[in-house]
This record gives structure tokens, sequence and C-alpha cells, in this order.
């Protein structure tokens, strides 16, 4: 084995990898990293001087594999079989990659920031910048709905199950708990495809045991 994904269960980005991961049953070692333990935190570190996981570490080629969008794409070429998260089809991939970037940039990071903001002690905390992110998810929601209703596709960027819906996955499912769906039935429907694909299922199934450290309050209907 030489495949190693150093993550954590609870955390959203380290899920959108471990999707890929599940999807195709492909073997590796999973290193859990507590970054509230400075000498694992320095390891990490060590590996990727950004601190953020996951990283992926492929020892038989001596790789370093940084970001979740990375490391679902490097699945794809050292562990290439069906089905692949980014097409062969370069318009099919840009679409899959925007997809991808939209998740991220104006659902992923914005819930990050509000989860992020509750950890901060009383007097440090940015309740505009939380707003704006709030607002911000809510806007994507909006788009979101829209683009599902128009292609009519069950998965972010077609008929397939790609890195697109890797990333939607934690994002939706931490996203829906800092700001509701709210009623987009197109959302709301998406979200029950994505919790109900195996591969997601396994990931809540692992994070579940840490739910506990989570700083904000889960949905009833996470229960
Ligand atoms: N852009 C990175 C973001 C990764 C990220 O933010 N990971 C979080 C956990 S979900 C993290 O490592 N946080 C630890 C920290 O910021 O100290 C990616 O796409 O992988």
């Amino acid at each position: 084995m030489t495949l190693k994904l150093y993550y954590h269960p609870l955390s959203s980005f380290c899920q959108k990898a471990l999707i890929a991961f599940y999807e195709r049953d492909v073997p590796f070692e999973g290193v859990i990293v507590d970054l509230g333990d400075p000498a694992q935190r320095a390891a990490l570190e060590a590996l990727w001087p950004i601190g953020k996981f996951p990283v992926l570490g492929d020892e038989e080629k001596g790789v370093t594999v940084p970001e979740a969008s990375l490391v679902v794409e490097y699945l794809d070429r050292a562990r290439p079989g069906p089905p692949p998260m980014i097409p062969a089809d370069a318009d099919a991939a840009l679409q899959v990659r925007l997809w991808d970037r939209l998740i991220d940039n104006y659902i992923h990071l914005p819930m990050q920031k509000v989860v992020g903001d509750s950890l901060r002690p009383e007097g440090s905390k940015d309740p505009h910048g939380v707003a704006e992110a709030k607002a911000q998810i809510a806007r994507s929601w909006t788009i979101l709905d829209a683009h599902l209703a128009k292609s009519g596709a069950d998965w972010a960027a077609g008929k397939a199950f790609t890195l697109a819906d890797c990333a939607a996955a934690p994002a939706l499912f931490y996203g829906n708990v800092v700001r509701p769906f709210d009623g987009h039935a197109q959302v709301e429907a998406y979200f029950d495809r994505l919790i109900d694909r195996p591969s997601f299922a396994r990931c809540i199934e692992e994070a579940r045991p840490y739910w506990k450290f989570f700083p904000l309050e889960w949905p009833e209907s996470y229960l």
C-alpha cells in the first residue's frame, strides 16, 4: 500500500477526498491527524507548510499532494478506473471543475468562516463577516437550485457522479447547518441523493463519533 491520506473524519475537505477513495474502493493507509496536538500539527506542516488537510502521500512515487480537488484528480490518474471523477472529455471536465470551484468558494469556504467564527473568543468575533458568509451561502442555494432545475440531471455537473459531487456532499452537509436550504426543493432533493450515496454515507458514519467536537448544534434531521 503506497497511498497515505493524512486527514480527520470530521473535516469537510477531508470528506471530499475520502468520497473519491470510497467511490472506487481505492486502498489507502489513513493517518488521522489531531490538529490540537502540536506534534501532529508540526508533522502535517512538515509535509505541507500550509498545515491544512487532506494531504495525500504517494510513497512509491515520492509525491505529496495537498488540496482536496488535487487529491481527487491525482487519484483519477494514479488509480484509474470507473467511475472517473473528472471526465476525459475536456468540455465536460471544465463543467466539473467549474462546479467544484463554485461549491468550494461560495459554499464551503463561507461555511468554514461561520464555523470558525463560532470558535473565536468573545471580543474577537466578526459578526459582519459571518452575515456576509451566510448571505453568500443563501445566494449559492438559489444558484444551485436553478442550475439543478435547468439541467434536470441527478448530479452537480451532469449525469455522472464527479469531483463536483465530492465537493458538494460535505459542503451541503455542513452548509445546511449554518444556513439551512430553506425550501430550495432541487437542493434538498440533491442533498438526499448525496447522503444516500454509499461513499458519502460512509463518511458521515465515520465522522459521527467526532460530532461532539463540532461547535454548532446539529439539525434534528441529522440525529
Ligand atoms: N483549500 C484546502 C482547504 C482545506 C481545509 O481548509 N482543511 C481544513 C479542515 S476542513 C483544515 O485543515 N483546517 C485546519 C486549520 O486551518 O488549521 C482544500 O481544498 O483541501
